[in-house]
């Protein structure tokens, strides 16, 4: 008896977990960062090279359903004390490196199906119009594939990817990451979900498919330096016509950490 009543308590416990897992909310996903800017890249348009303003991040919606934007968070690494020789010289450069941490907010902004959306540093610089900041949503902008154009207009140059070694996660209005993206030797990936290790490139890296790893974006078709705003989700939306998202997994077996993950 007190068996079966331990068991009917223990059922209310178990049972959300996985209608959580199934329900579990869609994020966007990260296609693209240029997080070493050459000398000859202008990717905000606005004339000219910005080695700090000139950075951007490019996510986009690959499910079949509307996400909002609004609370998502993308920022780099906290910025650790030195600890050696190489640290020291880094920390040299970067003055106050604890203040000088990139992170930008998304206001409220309901990203249909594929559509794509960009995120410059624009420090010192004035990406193509019409762009939005923190606190409003811009329209498209046909410069830019039709993608929304975002500006962090930072105020500091150190507020700033490092060519050498950062990370960048995005996290949900939660605070939760949801993606972490890292590079170089140093950086401790955050915790999160789905986790990418980028190339060196004297480029930009963009996933080379919805599902691929990130490569340097010359040795993608086109041989361009960037695409900002434009990414193609050919094959994920293939998929989920194939498998509509109303329709009842027909197992539960994948795991609970990776809902979002499409094939
Ligand atoms: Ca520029
Ligand atoms: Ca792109």
């Amino acid at each position: 008896m007190l068996a079966l009543a331990a068991t009917l308590l223990m059922q209310p416990t178990t049972q959300p977990a996985a209608d959580k897992a199934k329900d579990a909310p869609l994020h966007p996903l990260v296609t693209e960062v240029f997080y070493a800017v050459p000398r000859d890249a202008d990717p905000d348009q606005d004339g000219k090279r910005s080695a700090t303003g000139d950075e951007f991040i490019e996510i986009v919606n690959p499910h079949a359903k509307p996400i909002n934007l609004k609370g998502y968070r993308i920022a780099d690494a906290r910025k650790s004390p030195p600890t050696d020789s190489k640290d020291k010289n880094k920390a040299k450069d970067k003055p106050g490196d604890q203040d000088n941490r990139f992170s930008f907010t998304f206001p409220d902004l309901t990203l249909q199906p594929g559509e794509v959306v960009v995120l410059f540093n624009g420090y010192q610089s004035s990406p193509a119009q019409p762009c939005g900041t923190k606190d409003s949503a811009p329209t498209k902008n046909p410069k830019f594939h039709d993608a929304y154009v975002f500006s962090a207009e930072t105020r500091s140059q150190y507020v700033a990817f490092s060519n050498s070694a950062d990370c960048i996660a995005l996290y949900d209005a939660d605070g939760q990451p949801v993606e972490c993206l890292y590079w170089g030797e140093k950086q401790q990936p955050e915790a999160a979900p789905r986790q990418s290790k980028l190339p060196e490139a004297r480029s930009s890296v963009q996933r080379s498919s919805p599902t691929g790893d990130f490569v340097p974006h010359t040795e993608l078709p086109g041989n361009d330096t960037c695409s900002p705003g434009k990414f193609s989700l050919k094959a994920s939306t293939e998929s989920t016509k194939q498998a509509p998202p109303t329709a009842a997994p027909p197992s539960s077996s994948s795991p609970a950490s990776t809902p979002t993950r499409q094939k």
